[in-house]
């Protein structure tokens, strides 16, 4: 450990220390002994001279336990922040030594309320373990297990290749990835997870393995990752860059015009036997803005089109058609796309604001006009109402290409759900206010995925894993196929039996 090191978890008193001096001097001194019964002065001897460890009550114990969303949220005793993979099998074999929860953390974008169940332990955070290096033959690269996805998105732009990351731009290579992971590539290249060629894994018991497609363990690494082991680092298919010039065109509705829009959206891509072509994303956005509409929230369009300079005219048209309040056009490049939707490095999404920020998402295959209708009705009423603590809510409806994600059988990877087509997921960010606030977040959100469901003539619901709220079932984390269940589970027995691995989604 360092002097800065020893300054960020402010420990003030050692702070005219010389700038480098023995783990064990320091540790012994700083009060990790006896602390809530046990002794980490062990494990910080065991760890190697880079790694950092921080206690309550330091800014950076709280940077790092800070979340995304302020609800239902893990509770650590310590933050262990490894500098090598050997430092995350000491710390896994401490905490099994001792009995203490252990819970990894990188982008902390992760929501789900299952995490709240982690009351105690240690958080292990990733943020060093941020290697990123293209293989010799230009065809892979290895990617830390604490990479996230800008930094990966700019390192690769900078050597003339790109993969599939998420959207966002802080969160999480794997944080995604090992959930499935959607992003604006899949359509050519497939899911984040099905990039994946070999992972370097931390399994329950602190051994660390290597494992890749010839493994079951690795199956499950692409779509309930999550549940079994922490990666810490992960060989993936890169490529040169193709097309790096966008196009998006921004269409504002009014609400009045929500029936029509997604009619359009149906007729023009999900209905009667049509895909999403290759080079469109299309988005949608439901928010209350009262300068451009102060009775209910508006619709926001986007159309963004790769390999063009402007958004083709066969795309836009239809909806230009129904009259939207406004258009805005930009072109760009690839990096420029998480500006465009609001969700780049300085953009709300990407900050802790304190929000409590829920989701209820559920996969669809195409839009039901009346099951939108209504959802809109109920929508409007929650952010409008005179006292609602809702007002800042966002209805996402995220449609991506599909082609590639489609071409890989269902059966070959834990993620469950290539024949939807659509992720939908209102978010009701609000300021935290006790638990009867939550209880109406949850209702409200449920009642409105309910409506979709219920619209969708659907006999299971699919959720997406990572945008998940935390009261659904492993059938809808996972697939409701029996099968799938069952080589989870009994993977999950094996290689986790003791739930280790069980605070996001667990698969029992
Ligand atoms: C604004 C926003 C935008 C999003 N955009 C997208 C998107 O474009 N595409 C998409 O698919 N999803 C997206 N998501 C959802 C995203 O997949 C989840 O929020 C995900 O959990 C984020 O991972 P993280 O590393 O940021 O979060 P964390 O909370 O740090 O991690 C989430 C979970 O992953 C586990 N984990 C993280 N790293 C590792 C590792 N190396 N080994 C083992 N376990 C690990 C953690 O233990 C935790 O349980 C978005 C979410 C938000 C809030
Ligand atoms: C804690 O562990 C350290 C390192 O193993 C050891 O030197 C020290 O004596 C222990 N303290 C107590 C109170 O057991
Ligand atoms: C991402 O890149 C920024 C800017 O280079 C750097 O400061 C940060 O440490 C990186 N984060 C990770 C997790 O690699
Ligand atoms: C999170 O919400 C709680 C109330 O539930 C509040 O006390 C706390 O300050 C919030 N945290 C942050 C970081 O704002
Ligand atoms: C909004 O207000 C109306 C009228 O007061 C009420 O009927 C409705 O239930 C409220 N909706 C929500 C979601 O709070
Ligand atoms: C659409 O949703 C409505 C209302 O939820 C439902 O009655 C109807 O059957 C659904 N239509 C289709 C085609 O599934
Ligand atoms: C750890 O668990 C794995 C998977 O179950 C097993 O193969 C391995 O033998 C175990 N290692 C030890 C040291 O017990
Ligand atoms: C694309 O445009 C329209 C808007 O969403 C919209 O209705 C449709 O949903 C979008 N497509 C997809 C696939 O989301």
């Amino acid at each position: 450990m360092h002097y800065h090191q020893l300054k960020l978890a402010a420990l003030s008193a050692l702070s005219i220390w010389a700038s480098a001096v023995a783990c064990r001097d320091i540790v012994s001194a700083s009060g990790l002994e006896a602390r809530d019964g046990v002794n980490y002065t062990e494990l910080a001897t065991k760890l190697s001279k880079n790694a950092q460890i921080y206690l309550p009550g330091s800014g950076a114990f709280d940077a790092a336990v800070a979340r995304w969303s302020n609800l239902s949220t893990p509770v650590a005793n310590l933050v262990v922040v490894p500098s090598t993979e050997h430092d995350i099998v000491e710390t896994v074999n401490f905490a099994n030594q001792y009995s203490l929860p252990f819970l990894t953390t990188n982008g902390v974008h992760g929501s789900i309320t299952t995490l709240g169940k982690m009351t105690h332990g240690i958080e292990i955070h990733l943020s060093q373990l941020s290697g990123i290096t293209i293989t010799p033959d230009g065809q892979t690269a290895t990617i830390g297990g604490g990479v996230i996805a800008k930094n990966l998105t700019d390192a690769l732009w900078a050597a003339g290749k790109q993969t599939v990351t998420g959207t966002c731009e802080c969160v999480g290579y794997l944080g995604p990835g090992l959930g499935g992971g959607h992003g604006w590539l899949q359509g050519h290249y497939g899911l984040i997870a099905d990039q994946f060629v070999s992972a370097n894994v931390v399994l329950a018991n602190g051994s660390l393995i290597t494992v890749d497609e010839n493994s079951e363990l690795f199956w499950a690494l692409k779509g309930a990752g999550h549940n079994f082991g922490i990666v810490t680092s992960m060989t993936s298919k890169i490529y040169d860059i193709q097309q790096p010039n966008y196009a998006i065109e921004t269409l504002i509705f009014s609400g009045d015009q929500v029936e029509a829009v997604y009619e359009v959206a149906n007729e023009q891509w999900l209905t009667n036997g049509k895909t999403m072509p290759l080079d469109l994303i299309n988005w949608s956005y439901w928010y209350f803005d009262p300068v451009t509409d102060p009775e209910k929230p508006v619709i926001a369009m986007y159309l963004i089109q790769q390999g063009v300079d402007t958004v083709d005219t066969a795309y836009t048209q239809p909806f230009l058609n129904l009259g939207p309040i406004s258009t805005q056009a930009l072109s760009g490049t690839y990096r420029d796309l998480a500006t465009w939707t609001g969700i780049s490095l300085d953009a709300t999404p990407c900050q802790k604001t304190g929000n409590a920020n829920p989701r209820f998402p559920i996969y669809l295959k195409s839009y039901n006009t009346t099951a939108q209708a209504r959802v809109y009705e109920l929508f409007n009423q929650a952010t409008t109402n005179a006292s609602t603590a809702f007002s800042n809510a966002l209805f996402m409806f995220e449609g991506y290409s599909q082609q590639a994600v489609k071409a890989i059988p269902s059966a070959s990877t834990a993620f469950a759900y290539r024949a939807d087509n659509l992720l939908v997921a209102p978010l009701l960010t609000y300021t935290p206010d006790g638990p009867a606030l939550d209880a109406r977040a949850s209702e409200l959100g449920n009642q409105i995925r309910e409506i979709l469901y219920q619209g969708s003539g659907e006999t299971s619901l699919n959720t997406y894993v990572n945008y998940a709220y935390g009261d659904e079932t492993p059938l809808a984390w996972y697939g409701s196929e029996v099968w799938r269940q069952d080589r989870l589970r009994a993977l999950k027995g094996e290689v986790d039996p003791l739930g280790r691995f069980s605070f996001y989604a667990p698969i029992v």
